[in-house]
């Protein structure tokens, strides 16, 4: 009898523990136990093999299915593409049939239609961009250590990184990302040593049957830090010649090398304006060197000096002028906004405006501005907004996505790049719900018309649909998926309310860029980093003109749109500071004089996490222990910043307005 009952006591335990346990490392590609599935193939390449291999490791269709993978002719089916119709995934190369293997995996689980649909990507090149450095540390990291990178004293590569790069490229590879830059665009010259290159190539050996090409930044100095050369001038002959011979050097070993990403002529970093030379001289002397190898480069537009300009005009004033002077191999990668990943920008006007010059979207994954990985902000719909936003460059809507993805402008390539929030932390993003993040960039790059609401659903569903114990799965959708989705989607503008409402930018603390800094200004500061710069409080009002009567930058954006945000009454509210200094009393559309209205939005902020946290609290029996209490513990932590976010700023604003708190928002801080 006591045998029987411990027996039955150690199924039940054991069954709650597999139900519970979740491996950390497993992403949204879950390890629960496949169902039997035949896969017919022809080919024998790594791609195809790992198609063959993700089906039957994942799969959770039909028991025994007979499916097939088939490489066909087709126009409908572009690189890269593929369809699924009924058992057959069809595509026209093997790069196609992997992502057509995971959509059909996917579909399994998200309930997403893929049947007879032919998927083809919106960008030929769907990037991370790693912000890691050579000694492990990862600039804007909260996810812990580098995956790549070590120290340049250890560059030796063990079953662990081996490891950790094929579970890395296994989940972009499910996602169609298909390119990584490895290192930080504040690029150490030492990256293009051969030693170092040699763990590029052990690398780049490990993402490739994922179909994911190897990209590094660099220095543009490279030739006189690495003390071979006098001059980086990129019209000196020696030096073109140096960097033809280490592009050669780089081909040798990694033979399907992706190209170069450059930060150049931006905080510090150097350039060929260094040399009296412009952004194109510097970014065509590196796509020569890399044009017979099919490398790319990606030259950043994110140029950031210290001058007494709007800083939101630089770029445009830098690129506009040499647009259709670059190579056909250069794309010039532009931030969503024109100032620097804030939790709200309009989009950058440079989308649209070159027309003769590829242009691609950054966006960042890694959550410098939105509270790190201590607080939950799922950035699709941020994205989303940018995609979508209408620069009328060739007409009413021409958005960010038809203006980059080639439908509009016949460029000769196209990307995206989102800079990556992966780290060695054991759920890869610093907190589980981040990784929903990485997931959402890899979807928007690969189809830019999805919806934020569908990739939450997707995400929530390869994650936590299998770990629900069977009985509770009825209720699965009404008591976890609809009110974590509802987190997600609502979690960035929360964001946006507790910290910088209305269009307000760039208050933030120090450089660490967490936590409120209205007032905050360095010694001996520059005039673009002295408050009252970026929300130019006063006695008057707040807000940052750049209209005709300010600094502008609105003549940037093509009509209608400049007149659109010129009128404080047209503009959308949620611009209102950006491009406006207006009178604490200016009434919003709420009836509500401003200050009230900000004093509303810092207040609903915080409101809508504090509710994050009770809708969460209620999923216990939804997720893995570990995973309850970390989101837990982020949603306390997030309360907590977003009330000394609203505290803060209120309290710094109210010194210029001297106008009340609004009763209706005298309460208790917490019910
Ligand atoms: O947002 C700023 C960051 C820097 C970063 C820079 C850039 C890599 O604070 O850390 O440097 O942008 O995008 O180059």
């Amino acid at each position: 009898m006591m045998i029987r009952f411990l027996f039955a006591l150690t199924v039940f335990l054991g069954y709650n523990l597999i139900l519970h346990a979740q491996n950390p490392n497993d992403l949204w590609l879950q390890q629960h136990p496949a169902k039997a599935v035949n896969v017919q193939y022809k080919s024998k390449s790594p791609l195809v093999l790992n198609a063959v291999k993700a089906l039957k490791q994942y799969w959770q269709g039909k028991e025994g299915a007979d499916i097939s993978l088939k490489l066909v002719k087709s126009t409908a089916i572009k690189a890269e593409g593929y369809q699924i119709s009924g058992n057959t995934i069809s595509a026209t190369t093997e790069k196609g049939l992997l992502y057509g293997a995971y959509a059909m995996l996917r579909a399994q689980i998200s309930d997403e239609n893929v049947a007879a649909l032919v998927s083809n990507p919106s960008y030929e090149n769907r990037i991370l961009n790693h912000w890691d450095n050579l000694d492990g540390s990862v600039e804007r990291g909260y996810a812990g250590k580098s995956i790549f990178w070590r120290g340049e004293g250890d560059l030796t590569v063990s079953k662990a990184d081996l490891d950790r790069w094929k579970k890395y490229a296994e989940a972009n590879a499910s996602i169609g990302i298909n390119g990584s830059v490895l290192n930080n665009v504040n690029a150490s010259a030492k990256m293009l040593s051969a030693p170092v290159l040699q763990r590029v190539k052990a690398i780049a050996a490990v993402l490739r049957p994922y179909g994911i090409k190897t990209y590094l930044s660099v220095n543009f100095s490279s030739p006189t830090m690495l003390r071979d050369l006098k001059t980086a001038d990129p019209l000196n002959a020696d030096v073109i010649a140096w960097w033809h011979k280490k592009v050669a050097e780089i081909y040798k070993e990694i033979p399907d090398f992706g190209g170069f990403l450059v930060k150049a002529n931006s905080e510090g970093q150097p350039g060929p304006q260094d040399f009296g030379r412009t952004h194109a001289d510097g970014a065509n002397m590196l796509a020569d060197a890399l044009k017979p190898y099919g490398g790319l480069v990606m030259w950043r537009a994110f140029v950031y000096s210290p001058s007494n300009e709007d800083r939101a005009k630089q770029a445009y004033q830098e690129f506009v002028p040499l647009d259709g002077k670059f190579r056909d191999n250069v794309i010039i990668q532009v931030k969503n906004g024109p100032i620097d990943f804030q939790p709200r920008e309009p989009f950058s006007p440079l989308f649209g405006a070159m027309q003769h010059s590829s242009v691609m979207p950054e966006f960042q994954v890694t959550q410098e501005y939105l509270g790190h990985a201590y607080q939950v902000a799922f950035l699709a719909p941020m994205w989303e907004e940018c995609l979508n936003s209408d620069t009328y460059q060739k007409g009413e809507g021409s958005t960010v996505a038809k203006v980059t993805d080639g439908t509009l402008f016949s460029q000769k390539h196209s990307a995206i790049a989102g800079v990556a929030n992966t780290g060695l932390d054991s759920n890869w993003s610093g907190y589980t719900l981040g990784q929903a993040n990485w997931y959402a960039f890899g979807r928007l790059a690969w189809d830019n018309q999805l919806k934020s609401d569908q990739i939450a659903d997707e995400w929530l569903k390869l994650t936590f649909k299998q770990q629900a114990q069977p009985d509770l799965i009825q209720d699965w959708n009404k008591n976890f998926l609809q009110p974590v989705k509802n987190i997600l989607l609502e979690s960035r503008e929360a964001v946006v309310n507790y910290s910088m409402p209305l269009g307000l930018h760039h208050i933030f603390a120090a450089h660490h860029h967490f936590g409120p800094g209205p007032w905050w200004a360095p010694k001996n500061a520059r005039p673009d980093w002295t408050p009252p710069y970026y929300h130019q409080a006063d006695s008057l009002g707040i807000g940052f003109d750049r209209t005709p009567s300010g600094s502008n930058a609105t003549s940037q954006y093509h009509q209608p749109l400049a007149d659109v945000f010129n009128n404080p009454d047209t503009c959308p509210e949620m611009y209102l500071l950006w491009f406006h200094h207006l009178p604490w009393t200016y009434q919003t559309k709420s009836g509500r004089s401003l200050w009230d209205e900000l004093c509303f939005r810092y207040d609903k902020g915080l409101q809508q996490v504090r509710n994050f946290q009770k809708v969460w609290d209620k999923t216990s029996l939804y997720t893995s222990v570990e995973v309850y209490e970390e989101t837990q513990a982020v949603l306390k932590r997030q309360t907590f910043d977003a009330q000394v976010y609203k505290d803060a700023c209120l309290l710094y604003f109210q010194q210029f307005s001297k106008m009340p708190i609004p009763h209706e928002l005298e309460r208790p801080v917490f019910d």
